[in-house]
């Protein structure tokens, strides 16, 4: 049981889920904070039927405080995550600032969980998108070791937020009646339209999406050595990201084998019937806390070659409900 449990950035579009799975977990607490910038400070929000006030997000606030969630963006993280640190608290957080540091682990309880004993006051959630290639590759490399990954992923316009949401569905609307729409938070237009840049250029010609993939990979597995090449696509969709993934284990599998291993994988749901036009996709994985497969195929020229097509909320495996897992982890501790 948690006695007092912070929520960092309640009001925001993760956050909001973040209570959501709390209850829905069933994190023990006897306390609830919700704190957010000032922009939010003051406003109520309902929790499992209480009115519970937002307060500002300042370094007292975390006073007595033991575990926190926070979902902010990287500058907040780092700034507001160590005022908690210092005051006891551990942090479960979904930014990307901490997650590279040696001290942080970074962890996916499916995959992980034992990273967690290490913590310094900070564990750190994954990407979203590195998050559910990582469940999915989990059982693979556990049967057959894993030797190389490329992947292209279809995100969500989620990701960057409830305005990037709003962003599509206005720009989306100008086009239909025959205008052009206007870029805000994405390079270019985003409406009947693909962008094949998310974040900015960070090595070689990578984006600093796609080195997350690798590097966070890397780190998960505890596993440089594994070929990890991304490829990072904003699409027109509003939640759920998708990813064409091909990977080569170390020992070959047979496809029934793949099944098998899918099937019982924690936290995976395979859904793989191409005749009947059935797969994965991300209007039917909205709202749902698993990684969904299918098209699950063996390489046609290389014994070792897997290829499949992997959907998942980005806001919630992606994000809060991976962090909420931690947390339900952590109070286990
Ligand atoms: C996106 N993956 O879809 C990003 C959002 O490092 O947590 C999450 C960024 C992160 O735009």
């Amino acid at each position: 049981m948690i006695k007092t449990l912070a929520v960092v950035g309640a009001t925001g579009a993760v956050g909001q889920i973040v209570l959501e799975e709390i209850q829905k977990q069933g994190v023990q607490y006897e306390a609830l904070k919700l704190l957010a910038s000032s922009r939010s400070a003051g406003k109520t929000v309902q929790v499992a039927g209480q009115d519970i006030t937002v307060e500002l997000m300042e370094p007292a606030a975390f006073e007595g405080v033991d575990v926190v969630i926070a979902s902010t963006p990287d500058e907040v993280a780092a700034e507001c995550v160590p005022w908690a640190v210092e005051r006891g608290a551990v942090v479960v957080d979904e930014s990307a600032f901490y997650r590279m540091d040696p001290r942080v682990p970074l962890v996916i309880p499916e995959v992980n969980p034992q990273a967690i004993a290490k913590h310094q006051g900070i564990i750190a959630s994954p990407n979203c998108s590195t998050t559910q290639m990582v469940v999915a590759l989990h059982p693979l490399r556990q049967a057959a070791g894993l030797k190389r990954v490329v992947v292209s992923t279809y995100q969500a316009v989620s990701g960057a937020g409830l305005a990037a949401q709003q962003e599509l569905l206005n720009n989306t609307q100008s086009r239909l009646s025959g205008q052009t729409g206007s870029a805000a938070i994405f390079q270019h237009d985003i409406a009947l339209n693909l962008i094949p840049q998310i974040g900015s250029h960070k090595h070689a010609g990578f984006t600093s999406e796609e080195m997350k993939m690798v590097l966070e990979t890397h780190k998960i597995f505890e596993d440089d050595s594994i070929a990890v090449n991304a490829t990072c696509v904003r699409v027109p969709v509003l939640i759920g990201h998708s990813e064409s993934i091909y990977c080569e284990t170390a020992e070959p599998l047979e496809l029934e084998q793949i099944f098998e291993l899918f099937r019982s994988a924690e936290g995976v749901t395979l859904i793989d019937d191409l005749p009947n036009k059935s797969y994965p996709m991300p209007r039917d994985c909205a709202d749902q806390p698993d990684v969904f497969v299918g098209r699950v195929r063996k390489d046609l020229n290389h014994p070792c070659g897997i290829s499949f097509w992997c959907v998942s909320d980005n806001l919630r495996k992606g994000a809060a409900t991976n962090a909420v897992q931690i947390c339900k982890l952590l109070s286990a501790r």
